[in-house]
């Protein structure tokens, strides 16, 4: 029997020792400590020996399965750790791979040519001012010296809420709004959507995006319009551009004008995009009808003063080379990303 136990030991070592990982020893384990074991078998047997021997055998089949256990222990300890190891190797998560590409969004590019506009006007002076888009009628024509019967106040032309409400045509009323509540020096610009009754085509739309200024004082002359657009000119297309006036008509300046900046593709040679003129048409422009200041409550044998408006959507045509203005309606990304 002691010889069959120091066998059952020599087998066992032997087995946990060459055991590969931890489902190899709980085989052994329950080999010989299970319910079926070995040494299980043996402890039961015990009752067969003379019961003088028994101590002894017991004795020993106890000492021999402690040092069995505790050998199982050690080895089941390395295998988890290993086995733990290389799972957290397996789970590992690479961080290394790069982050996804932020994607910074952009300035539209009416949103670039009016910060820029209204930062040479800033620094001539001028403030900014807003005004409502669903208007008076009275705002809109009447104190800006359109007569009833004037085309645009057509139904045709105008988009009328109310006969009158309308959603303003030019940005002119907040100008009739400031001047109606303060006094000049008046030196201001105004920024805005405005709205006409218009098929959708490549210079169309029935909304659109205007800038006028406006400056009222003692003494404003048509030199101080051309001096104060020439400076604008110059800071949007560059030193090098020139300006010219052209007599034109607007019910609410007299004298009025056009202005004409060098082409700056050709610099004033004459091509495709100024049709060969050297020049292209920017803005009207105009001394304050007597009219509409004395309407807004201004004495014009004291003040007088000039007033430009030009359209954004096609400034910024113009200085980005956009040949359609839905492009920039449609908000299409790859278009957008240009600028
Ligand atoms: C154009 C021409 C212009 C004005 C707008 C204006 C405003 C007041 C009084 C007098 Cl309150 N004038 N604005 C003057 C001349 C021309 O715009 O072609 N715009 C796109």
């Amino acid at each position: 029997m002691q010889e069959e136990i120091k066998r059952l030991e020599k087998e066992a070592q032997e087995a946990i020792g060459s055991a590969k990982d931890t489902g190899a020893l709980e085989a052994i384990r329950v080999k010989y400590f299970g319910k079926k074991g070995v040494l299980t078998a043996l402890l039961r047997s015990m009752g067969a020996l003379p019961t003088g021997e028994r101590p002894k055998v017991g004795q020993m089949v106890n000492e021999t399965s402690q040092r069995l256990e505790g050998l199982l222990e050690n080895r089941l300890a390395i295998f988890q750790k290993a086995e733990k190891q290389q799972r957290l190797a397996e789970e590992a998560i690479d961080i290394t791979i790069p982050a996804r590409e932020m994607r910074l969004g952009r300035l539209h590019p009416l949103t670039l040519v009016y910060q820029t506009t209204r930062d040479i006007f800033l620094g001539m002076g001028f403030e900014v001012r807003e005004g409502p888009e669903v208007e008076w009628e009275k705002y809109n024509f009447e104190m800006l010296n359109i007569p009833e019967n004037h085309p645009s106040r057509d139904m045709q032309d105008t988009f009328y809420i109310t006969d009158k409400i309308l959603l303003r045509t030019h940005t002119s009323p907040v100008q009739v709004r400031t001047m109606l509540a303060q006094k000049p020096p008046i030196r201001m610009i105004c920024p805005g959507r405005v709205y006409r009754v218009d098929e959708v085509d490549a210079t169309h739309s029935p909304m659109f995006h205007q800038i006028e200024g406006l400056v009222v004082d003692k003494g404003i002359t048509m030199g101080d319009l051309k001096g104060v657009l020439d400076v604008f000119a110059k800071a949007l297309f560059g030193p090098a551009t020139r300006t010219r006036f052209r007599a034109s008509y607007f019910p609410f300046t007299e004298p009025s004008a056009e202005m004409d900046v060098s082409c700056s593709v050709c610099g004033g040679e004459g091509c495709r995009v100024c049709k060969g003129t050297g020049f292209i048409e920017i803005m009207g422009a105009g001394m304050v009808h007597t009219s509409v200041l004395q309407g807004c409550g201004i004495d014009p044998r004291v003040y007088s003063g000039f007033a430009f408006g030009m359209g954004l959507d096609r400034m910024a045509n113009m200085k980005y080379g956009i040949a359609d203005i839905r492009l920039l309606y449609e908000n299409d990304i790859r278009f957008l990303e240009q600028f």
